[in-house]
């Protein structure tokens, strides 16, 4: 089974450069614990999943690669060209020389469009080539212009055309600071017209991963590269296969194999704004998790904290809401890891305030008009509102 990436605008690219090399140098750290044969066996595995066939030796990612400015595109294929390790293919880059300007409307409404063909023909190509196609995986920021609004309508053509095919994006949430002045907005218009169209959105904080490098790497000088290489181990070490009883290496078909689905909230709830303010959040009350441990004591690890039904909803069975996999085959360098992937109320408090930031700048009017001139209307950021004042309130409730 295979998994076609696409990564849109600097961050989805930047990102997406990481994870393969995260995957490929993992896949070749032969490791200790594992046999030959079993090293042989996961390394085919990451290959077939990730990378197609050699071109001079070198394998190429399976992956399409899309910004509407040609610097960190044309960085990225040759960054990859240099390792030695992996490329991209020749033709699997579209880009064009005018940016968005951090406007989402642009990149949903006009690249978009406009570009819709050729990027369908891109990933086409790219499908064309696995035997069997796992899914999609698309990697975008949500604050910026063309990664998040061109993002949203190529997920969306995704849905249309693709529609048995699963579609899991990684978006990275923006600084609270903010670079962008417009990140609310487009962060909204991200998440509303994602939570329509993709099956999963995995989401990593840049604040929370910028904290890993400063406190637990003690790094001084955080660049995007050290952020980016946090994410891409913490994605590698779930994506790559896991070790079966049988002997073999393998992937759930559904890559995170949890229940990714909110209900709508009970009719009758209170509106988000009166909950918000009424109601603390004590807890963090999950709908589902799935821990990942890899390498060394995978076996004898004490994860009786995790099974408490007192974390989860009474909505699955605590057997049903607690997932683990667990391989003896250690990612990349490490001897041991553990990755959680958690689908919980974690992300209220950061949704709530975006949501309440860009809703003030919309009731005062600010930039709403850079948004209308390209098509996204008034009432498309009402709608995105309600839903996403909606998703609080469900994951509220939980
Ligand atoms: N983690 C991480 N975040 C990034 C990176 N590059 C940009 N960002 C974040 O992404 C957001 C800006 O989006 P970009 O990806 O730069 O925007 P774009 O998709 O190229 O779109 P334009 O606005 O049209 O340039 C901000 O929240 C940045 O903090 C990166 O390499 N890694
Ligand atoms: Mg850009």
């Amino acid at each position: 089974m295979s998994i076609v990436t696409v990564q849109l605008g600097q961050c989805g690219n930047q990102i997406g450069f990481e994870v393969f090399d995260a995957l490929f140098i993992d896949s070749h750290c032969p490791q200790r614990l594992s046999s030959k044969r079993e090293n042989e066996a996961y390394q085919a595995s990451c290959k077939e999943r990730f990378f197609s066939e050699e071109e001079n030796g070198v394998p190429i990612a399976r992956a399409v690669l899309v910004d509407m400015e040609p610097k960190v595109i044309n960085q990225t294929l040759s960054k990859a060209a240099q390792s030695g390790r992996w490329k991209y293919g020749q033709h699997s880059s579209f880009c064009q020389k005018q940016g968005s300007g951090n406007n989402w409307a642009y990149g949903y409404s006009v690249h978009g469009p406009r570009h819709e063909e050729s990027i369908r023909n891109l990933i086409q190509k790219e499908v064309e080539k696995c035997d069997s196609l796992s899914g999609f995986f698309i990697i975008m920021s949500m604050a910026g212009g063309t990664g998040s609004g061109l993002g949203a309508f190529v997920t969306q053509n995704l849905q249309d055309q693709y529609s048995n095919s699963l579609k899991m994006n990684q978006i990275i949430w923006p600084y609270g600071t903010g670079e962008v002045i417009v990140q609310n907005y487009n962060s909204v218009l991200t998440l509303s017209h994602l939570y329509r169209s993709s099956d999963a959105l995995l989401v990593h904080e840049n604040d929370a991963v910028h904290k890993i490098c400063a406190k637990l790497m003690n790094i001084k000088q955080i660049s995007f590269s050290d952020i980016n290489q946090v994410l891409a181990h913490q994605l590698g070490s779930v994506f790559q296969p896991t070790y079966s009883a049988e002997g073999s290496f393998h992937y759930r078909r559904n890559p995170l194999g949890i229940d990714w689905q909110i209900r709508p909230p009970l009719p009758g709830l209170p509106s988000l704004s009166k909950m918000s303010l009424n109601k603390e959040l004590h807890f963090n009350t999950s709908i589902a998790n799935l821990l990942i441990l890899r390498g060394k004591d995978v076996h004898s690890a004490d994860l009786e904290g995790f099974k408490d039904p007192a974390l989860y909803t009474s909505w699955l069975e605590p057997v049903n809401a607690f997932n683990v996999w667990r391989t003896q085959r250690a990612f990349s360098k490490y001897e041991k890891s553990a990755a959680l992937v958690s689908n919980s109320q974690f992300l209220v408090k950061p949704l709530d305030m975006i949501v309440g930031k860009a809703w003030n700048m919309f009731a005062s009017k600010a930039y709403v008009h850079q948004y209308t001139k390209f098509g996204i209307e008034e009432e498309d950021f009402l709608d995105s509102f309600a839903l996403l004042e909606q998703v609080v309130a469900s994951y509220c409730t939980l």
